[in-house]
């Protein structure tokens, strides 16, 4: 499917420098080394609400992690699904008497929409789940064929012991994969199963529900991890760079999906990176669309919040922290705008030279984008108070807000 577009990313002077995240595998802060073209796949939406506030936090924590690598001149080959087949979209459409397709659509639309009004960089490619079935059908064969699959009742489960490496994303122990695995879409109760947490690769026909021709494995729909496992490794390969998505995709999504691929290619690892955002909550509680408390980005667009405001509100956050969305935390980033708008409004004003290393060492330090904002209050109050007549400073310090933290003054 088609992504959004693209706004420009204006190139500064010198370059920027090499990013060191926390990768979640190995529980530290590592070096990417990316090649010329690095590579990063981002867990996408299951359509069937608006954008929240949490999801274009986790968005903007990529999108963050796509300008330093351009700023280190690389090139960036971003893939993003949109998993637009699944458990709770079919159940949303069935709950509303709207079709499931209908749904889906709308929703996506709506996210681009949203992703292009907060600058959000594209994927390149952007893959919906239902056309990624011709690809995952194989896979799945392969995985049998593999003996690390085995079919129960009309379904097919992967294995997680044929994988020797399971459990090396999130390093949880059993009782806590148990749990998650029953919170976020495994059954581990269902009986029958080799090892409860064992999850589902190929659904077959379900009464009432959408299904695909799936050659061997009958009529039927994809599992969840497998739909990123086969869009990553076509479009990506084995051992890209970043594998990224909120924390709540850490344990089972991300576990399962490593397993998957190692497991179907015997190579290791899946990818360099596993890299996790936290949760924004809303009053006390992680915003989800199943739970209802939600902030949406339309909403607020809607209202005629400008978007670079909301920008700069996900952007006061660490991306790692989990945090709570509030009328105060918008509110800041809003004043913030108006500050920074006001101090690059002038044609001349303090030199903008260390500026631009602030904000690429801030980044490039585990994405610490609240060090990053810091060092553009510091420059505005220093135009502010009327500290320099460095002409063209102002256009400098934009482009480096522009570029590196996707906000247009
Ligand atoms: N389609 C799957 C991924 S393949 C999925 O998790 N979709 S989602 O719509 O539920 O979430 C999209 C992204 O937003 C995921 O990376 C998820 O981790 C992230 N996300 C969801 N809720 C929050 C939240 N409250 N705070 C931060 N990130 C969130
Ligand atoms: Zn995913």
């Amino acid at each position: 499917m088609h992504a959004w577009p693209a706004s420009e990313v204006p190139a500064l002077p010198g370059k920027g420098r090499d990013l060191r995240i926390h990768d979640t595998a190995t529980g530290g802060r590592i070096t990417l080394d990316p090649g010329p073209v690095a590579r990063i796949y981002v867990c996408g939406i299951t359509p069937y609400d608006a954008t929240h506030m949490g999801h274009a936090a986790t968005y903007n924590a990529f999108d963050l992690v796509q300008r330093v690598w351009l700023d280190t001149k690389r090139q960036v080959h971003y893939v993003q699904n949109v998993t637009d087949v699944d458990d709770p979209l079919l159940e949303r459409a069935v709950r509303d008497g709207e079709d499931w397709t209908e749904l889906a659509e709308r929703e996506t639309a709506l996210f681009r929409e949203d992703m292009t009004a907060l600058r959000m960089l594209p994927p390149k490619h952007y893959v919906g789940a239902v056309e990624a079935i011709p690809g995952i059908v194989p896979l799945v064969e392969r995985l049998l064929d593999a003996g690390a699959a085995y079919e129960l009742d009309g379904d097919v489960y992967f294995s997680v012991e044929s994988d020797p490496h399971f459990g090396g994303v999130s390093h949880l122990d059993a009782e806590a994969m148990r749990l998650l695995s029953a919170e976020r879409g495994g059954d581990p109760e269902r009986p029958g199963k080799k090892n409860p947490l064992d999850p589902m690769l190929w659904m077959g026909a379900r009464e009432g529900e959408p299904s695909w021709d799936g050659a061997r494995l009958g009529p039927g729909r994809p599992g969840w991890h497998i739909e990123c496992v086969s869009i990553a490794l076509e479009h990506l390969g084995m051992g890209f760079d970043v594998q990224g998505g909120g924390s709540d995709l850490a344990f089972p999504h991300h576990e399962m999906g490593a397993s998957h691929a190692q497991a179907l290619t015997g190579a290791y690892p899946f990818a360099q990176a596993y890299v996790h955002a936290g949760m924004v909550a809303l009053d006390g509680e992680k915003m989800s669309k199943s739970k209802g408390n939600l902030v949406f980005v339309s909403a607020l667009r809607r209202d005629g919040v400008d978007p670079a405001a909301i920008r700069l509100a996900l952007l006061a956050h660490h991306y790692r922290s989990d945090w709570e969305w509030t009328d105060q935390v918008l509110a800041d980033a809003v004043a913030r705008l108006a500050r920074w708008r006001a101090a690059v409004s002038r044609p001349d004003g303090p030199s903008a030279d260390a500026l631009v290393d602030e904000v690429r060492a801030a980044l490039a330090d585990d994405l610490d984008s609240p060090a990053a904002l810091a060092a553009v209050d510091r420059w505005a109050g220093q135009q502010t108070s009327g500290g320099g007549t460095d002409e063209g400073a102002p256009g400098v310090v934009s482009r480096t807000v522009d570029a590196l933290l996707g906000v247009a003054l």
